[in-house]
């Protein structure tokens, strides 16, 4: 069963306040978790939206008035509960590259899989390697279009990551450019065994009008899905574009368009910033998904 995140039908105006929310929010529930010794902060205001409610991503097994601060996972939004598990990753194997939904492994004991997808030179292939700790298992590039096929590896020979290619660059060269709809909106549309997607937007440029319509393709047709802010340690490399604000603005746009958060974190694969975060944050969103399955 996927976690499903409903959408709004379309994206209205900027909006500033989920930063501010969200930073309300932490303080608000840091109340339950406060020292003896720590003055309790002062309450909110009675006309005080629910907060932690509007903000963070509460999974299955928690209930909004139980979260802490000390269950939020840095550099995110993401609340670990009671289906977070052994997240460690000790082997990887590659499977099979596919080059049509229909393709793709057939798996007998329907074990669950997580799509990464993004725009091409996100750094999803980096990722993967991230996740599993080698350079090399998949394929990475400078060039936009390096992954051209849907890939899939066996992790634990447990549950699946899948390499999609990417959309969007529009200055690839044509031989690199897929037809991203009729290629890998068949995978989605497809495929019983997906968790989740792991929908990739690059933190070092500001917001892509092309990732926010990925979200909301994803949310239409009800896949869940959470946002991966790549090459985070690009943060302050850039004069007048710095990660953390693009993550700011990213985050400003879609605070709006969702009853319930979608889950968000930060990472890099040059420092294995959110790495062990994520796949914690991925053992309980399996977890959950292997006992509905049942
Ligand atoms: N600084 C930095 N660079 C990164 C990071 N992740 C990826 N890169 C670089 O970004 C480029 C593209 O990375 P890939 O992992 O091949 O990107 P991709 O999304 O798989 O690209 P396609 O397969 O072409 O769609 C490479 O030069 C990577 O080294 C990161 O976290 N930080
Ligand atoms: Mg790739």
């Amino acid at each position: 069963m996927l976690l499903r995140i409903r959408p709004f039908p379309s994206f209205p105006p900027l909006s500033t306040s989920f930063h501010r929310r969200r930073f309300s929010a932490s303080a608000h529930v840091t109340t339950a978790a406060s020292s003896p010794t720590t003055p309790p902060p002062s309450p909110p205001p009675q006309s005080a939206p629910p907060l932690v409610k509007t903000a963070l991503f509460i999974p299955p097994g928690v209930a909004q008035d139980e979260v802490s601060m000390d269950m939020v996972l840095p550099g995110s939004n993401i609340v670990i509960g009671p289906y977070a598990g052994d997240a460690k990753v000790k082997s990887v194997e590659f499977v099979k590259s596919s080059a049509k939904a229909k393709d793709c492994p057939r798996d007998p004991l329907r074990r669950p899989e997580f799509a990464v997808l993004g725009r091409s030179n996100v750094g999803k292939s980096s990722l993967i390697n991230s996740l599993v700790r080698k350079k090399d298992v998949a394929l990475t590039s400078k060039k936009p279009g390096k992954t051209q096929l849907i890939n899939h590896f066996l992790i634990n020979k447990s549950w699946y990551l899948v390499d999609l290619p990417g959309y969007g660059f529009a200055h690839a060269p044509r031989s690199a450019k897929t037809d991203w709809s009729a290629f890998t909106k068949g995978y989605f549309l497809n495929r019983d065994s997906l968790v989740s997607a792991l929908l990739l937007i690059d933190s070092s440029v500001p917001p892509q009008q092309i990732d926010l319509d990925c979200a909301n393709w994803l949310g239409r047709n009800n896949i869940g899905f959470t946002f991966v802010f790549t090459k985070c340690d690009k943060v302050r490399a850039t004069k007048g574009r710095r990660s953390d604000d693009n993550l700011k603005k990213f985050q400003d746009l879609i605070s709006n368009h969702y009853q319930e958060p979608p889950p968000w974190i930060m990472t890099s694969s040059v420092t294995g910033l959110g790495r062990d975060d994520l796949l914690l944050h991925m053992s309980q969103l399996r977890n959950y998904w292997d006992q509905e399955a049942v």
